[in-house]
């Protein structure tokens, strides 16, 4: 007994020794992330530098593996992907989030948000907050890290200028994997076509879709505009992104760890917002040279796209109905 006694207590000792000393120090997780967008995107170097600070902060327990341009597939494979463990980091669009976690879908209401400001204030109050905390609790296997901006979507195509609501009868435009896009783009006249984002440009180079809709830095640094020379700003949705964390690996983290990752992403979502700006108008500027035909809408023509959606409004409005007159109460 007495041997056994001590044979217990110098395997306790060299566990704790162990525990303790260089062996466990060195245990290294590699969170994967996944984007669809391609390496200098915004969204792509704000997770970067997250994981960067992560690293640092953590002596290298913890680092991000950035998978860009849709290496791990598009948005709806990121999310299910994160939900069951497989990758950590899915930075993804609220629109592809909201079939997932139905609160969220209130800001893919068509003209919800009165100009990007708007939104940004939104995303940084109590109702970004509330949105964040209903995806961790949603039971989905998600947890919501922070918002990042993804300006205003356009319509584009390879046909013609679209000019007026008119232009864009009968125009099959690819729409993310959501009803309420497919709904809001006929209402306007066109027909919407939900496809996952890893097949947009191929369907615009092969005449699958005759246009799409998007901001300028998906339109250009996703080469869009290769294919479709027309881009009209109606700034018919303002719809931000989330980065979202997968559950399985959030449990797995002490609760020190867990309020660095949130630390670092609240910093990700101002950081990314800068770098937003810059690179919105370049993509504007590379547009332009590239000759691609810029379409500004009038206020009266935008007020014929805003009035066009209301089909939209009235049926998924009322579900939204206290959030929505929160946000509009948001200066
Ligand atoms: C982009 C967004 C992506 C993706 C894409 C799409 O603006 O950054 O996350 O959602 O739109 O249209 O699918």
């Amino acid at each position: 007994m007495k041997t056994f006694v001590s044979f217990l207590a110098t395997t306790i000792l060299a566990v704790t020794a162990l525990a303790s000393g260089p062996a466990v120090a060195q245990q290294k997780t590699v969170f994967k992330a996944s984007d669809v967008h391609p390496a200098n995107y915004p969204t792509v170097v704000a997770v970067e530098n997250l994981g960067k600070k992560l690293d640092a902060a953590t002596n290298g327990r913890y680092s991000v593996q950035m998978y860009p341009s849709m290496q791990l597939g598009g948005e709806k494979e990121a999310i299910e992907q994160a939900q069951i463990g497989a990758i950590a980091f899915a930075r993804v669009s609220v629109g592809a989030l909201g079939p997932v976690i139905d609160d969220l879908n209130v800001f893919n209401l068509p003209y919800v948000f009165r100009n990007t400001t708007h939104m940004q204030h939104v995303i940084d109050g109590p109702i970004g907050q509330e949105l964040l905390d209903k995806v961790t609790n949603s039971g989905k296997g998600l947890v919501g890290l922070c918002w990042m901006d993804a300006g205003a979507r356009n319509f584009y195509n390879t046909k013609k200028p679209i000019k007026t609501m008119a232009d864009l009868k009968g125009m099959k435009v690819r729409v993310m994997g959501n009803p309420m896009f497919v709904e809001m783009a006929n209402s306007m006249g066109g027909n919407g076509v939900a496809m996952g984002y890893d097949q947009v440009f191929s369907a615009l180079q092969t005449g699958v879709v005759d246009g799409a809709e998007n901001n300028p830095p998906s339109f250009v640094f996703d080469n869009h505009y290769q294919v479709a020379k027309y881009y009209t700003v109606d700034e018919h949705l303002i719809v931000p992104e989330m980065l979202v964390f997968s559950k399985k690996a959030w449990d797995a983290m002490s609760k020190e760890d867990q309020a660095l990752l949130m630390k670092f992403a609240k910093e990700a979502q101002q950081e990314e917002r800068k770098l937003w700006e810059v690179y919105e108008q370049q993509a504007m500027d590379k547009a332009k040279a590239a000759g691609i035909q810029i379409i500004q809408v009038s206020d009266a023509d935008k007020k014929a796209f805003q009035d066009a959606v209301k089909p939209v409004w009235d049926k998924y409005g009322p579900k939204y109905e206290a959030t929505v007159k929160r946000i509009q109460e948001v200066k």
